[in-house]
């Protein structure tokens, strides 16, 4: 079968990019399967860079097609904050947790609501080819307290109105229907398929 590495450190996501993927015909590896334990300096001014330079990185360590999502959470009442920057947020070394309190201090003497998007960033890299991207992103507005046992990440305080849940309260088949990642990945599932069908055997 035709292996596509996912490289994610992160078991949150892992877990819906292999769902997402499931059905391609794929066998998808993880650096977990490998033993690969690469940490990518994710010092890029984009998404796009940072997911880029993963997919680069894990590429050169396998020799596999690799694909890697950069994401974040982008607070309109923080001028777009953290963004970029929201897997270390706040002070550090700091974790999933101390990350959403500390966005809730930054919050708390803005008004409401606190309007706010994830975006995802898929690379998909090809030994000899370009890198090719997509993206999505998924509206929504940060509440006051966490709601939700779900997901990873911020997804305890993204709430969305128009389901009344936060993502945290989805399951993982109803956030992979409508979130950031999810979006960037039903438009990278074309370009995989092409991608593989040239490809051959490898
Ligand atoms: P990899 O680089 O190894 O994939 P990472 O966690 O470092 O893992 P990013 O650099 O892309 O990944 O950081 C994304 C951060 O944005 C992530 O750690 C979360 O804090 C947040 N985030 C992204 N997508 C999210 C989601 O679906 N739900 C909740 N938080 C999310």
């Amino acid at each position: 079968m035709k292996k596509l590495l996912i490289a994610s450190n992160n078991r949150g996501k892992l877990v819906e990019i292999l769902a997402l993927l499931g059905d391609l015909g794929l066998e998808l590896i993880t650096p977990a399967d490998l033993g690969l334990t690469i940490d990518v300096l994710e010092d890029g001014q984009t998404y796009a860079e940072n997911a880029a330079k993963k997919a680069q990185a894990f590429l050169e360590a396998s020799g596999l097609p690799t694909l890697a999502d950069d994401s974040g959470l982008e607070v309109d009442a923080l001028g777009g904050r953290p963004g970029l920057h929201s897997n270390r947020f706040g002070p550090q070394p700091s974790t999933e947790a101390s990350r959403r309190r500390y966005l809730l201090e930054m919050l708390q003497d803005k008004p409401r609501p606190w309007t706010a998007r994830f975006r995802a960033l898929i690379a998909i890299a090809v030994p000899g080819r370009p890198m090719q991207f997509t993206e999505g992103v998924c509206e929504g507005e940060i509440i006051p307290e966490e709601r939700g046992q779900g997901g990873f990440g911020y997804d305890p305080l993204f709430y969305l109105p128009a389901l009344g849940k936060t993502m945290a309260e989805l399951s993982l088949e109803e956030k992979n229907r409508l979130s950031h990642r999810a979006r960037a990945l039903m438009q990278a599932r074309p370009i995989l398929q092409a991608l593989f069908e040239d490809w051959g055997e490898s």
